[in-house]
């Protein structure tokens, strides 16, 4: 069961994003979700950045597991520049999707 059920439906799909099989979910309530599909040890996460220039990582907490981790965002969706999801390198870049650009609200 996921956390997300029943909040996510709520609201609309502003953009969903995937980097290999790792995916994640933007909704016009600032709802998101991460989720991690690779059993590689590369943790996923989703990368905003805001038109102000803020930035935040939002991790899978459970990794590959089964299940996703939802967060609800600390900005408007409107107020976001561009996300994009992520795997976590250690002692290398971050393999990360292109940047998708949020224009919702704007
Ligand atoms: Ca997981």
């Amino acid at each position: 069961m996921s956390a997300s059920t029943g909040t996510a439906h709520a609201s609309t799909l502003v953009v969903f994003v995937k980097q290999g099989s790792d995916s994640g979910e933007l909704r016009s309530n600032g709802w998101i979700e991460v989720c991690d599909k690779e059993a590689d040890g590369h943790g996923a996460y989703m990368y905003l950045n805001t038109e102000t220039g803020e930035d935040r990582k939002h991790f899978d907490r459970n990794g590959s597991a089964a299940g996703c981790s939802s967060d609800f965002l600390y900005a408007d969706v409107p107020g976001l520049e561009y996300i994009k999801v992520c795997e976590q390198i250690n002692n290398a870049p971050d393999k990360c999707s292109d940047r998708v650009n949020i224009s919702y609200g704007d």
